[in-house]
């Protein structure tokens, strides 16, 4: 009957979308087998009761007590049956494996942002290795969201203002679909997303490269989120007042005094190395507190931030 889970089910993509057909497919044929059931008593005891002779009655029955019993306790069996087997899947899945890999999906009229352990975002992709426990761990940033895989059978409801988390172990490569599956206002239903399942090194090279959005910005926007999202924005302003750096307000292009007396007018290769090596050059008046992020920023990334310095005049 596979043709048949076919026909009506998208692709199984994991070992738990496996587990779910199966107790889908066995409820399935269980209600169909009582369909037929009682149709067939249905038809039958109409057929045998019918009035035959104007004044013949049916005999009174009462009662029959192995019919009743055996009517009771069978289904009762079933429903039980199907209880502890739905729980004993459900229960699995909800648990991570110690070496499952995290990753956070945020939800946000209307789409899907991913992060992963080391750093990198992406916007509208989830990309993970095949054959590798991956845990998702969910929120929303407005209203309810659903995050919804048909092909791994996995669905949760995403809350703002709290955590909940999708275990999923993928074993077919290629692309799949995410959908929002709970009404979120006027663009839901665009609300998309691609899962990419990839081979172990197609996966860390898509990591060493990046979201294939960064390609698609305009560099200084690009800039700007690293700004953000790098935490440059806790000691560099960008409307020219002293934070614990220097404001980034102004700076491309002016002749900038270094603690060894030295100067230098602000070009490409100094914001490079200010970002790579940033004790290279110390600014007077501030201390060599500034961290390197040598290994955390792509070149994309830093031709991003030279982007944005050159924008903020
Ligand atoms: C912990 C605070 C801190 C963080 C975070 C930080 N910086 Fe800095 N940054 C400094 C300080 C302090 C200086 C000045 C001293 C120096 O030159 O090392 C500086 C200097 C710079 C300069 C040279 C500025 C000038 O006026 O010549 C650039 C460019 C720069 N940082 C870029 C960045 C970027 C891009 C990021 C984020 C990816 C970042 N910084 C994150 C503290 C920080
Ligand atoms: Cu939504």
């Amino acid at each position: 009957m596979n043709w048949f889970r076919d026909w009506m089910m998208p692709m199984q993509a994991s070992e738990h979308a496996a587990k779910v057909d199966n107790l889908y497919m066995f409820i399935f044929w269980l209600t169909m087998a009582f369909f037929v059931l009682i149709c067939y008593l249905t038809v039958a005891f109409a057929w045998k009761y019918k009035r035959k002779k104007e004044g013949v009655l049916t005999i009174n029955f009462q009662h029959n007590l192995a019919l009743e019993l055996a009517w009771s306790i069978i289904p009762l069996v079933l429903v039980i049956g199907v209880f502890f087997w739905g729980f004993n899947d459900y229960a699995a899945a909800s648990v991570a494996p110690n070496d499952a890999l995290e990753i956070h999906v945020t939800g946000k009229k209307w789409s899907w942002t991913f992060e992963y352990p080391d750093g990198t975002r992406s916007i509208r992709s989830l990309h993970v290795p095949v054959n590798k426990p991956i845990r998702l761990i969910l929120t929303s940033e407005d209203v309810l969201h659903a995050f919804f895989i048909p092909v791994l059978r996995t669905k949760t409801d995403i809350i703002p203002g709290r955590y909940v988390d999708i275990n999923f172990t993928a074993t077919v490569p290629g692309k799949h679909q995410v959908f929002c599956a709970e009404y979120c206002g006027k663009d839901h239903s665009g609300m998309m997303a691609d899962l990419f399942v990839d081979s172990p090194a197609k996966y860390a090279e898509w990591l060493e490269k990046g979201d294939e959005e960064l390609y698609k910005m305009k560099p200084a926007d690009l800039g700007k989120m690293v700004w953000e999202m790098k935490g440059c924005n806790s000691c560099h302003t960008v409307d020219g007042k002293k934070g614990e750096g220097p404001s980034f307000k102004g700076l491309f292009g002016r002749t900038e005094k270094f603690k060894d007396g030295s100067t230098m007018v602000v070009d490409e290769n100094y914001i490079r190395e200010s970002i790579l090596n940033p004790q290279a050059k110390v600014v007077a008046g501030f201390e060599p507190v500034m961290p390197t992020f040598q290994g955390l920023l792509r070149e994309i990334e830093i031709k991003g931030v030279i982007a944005y310095l050159k924008e903020l005049k």
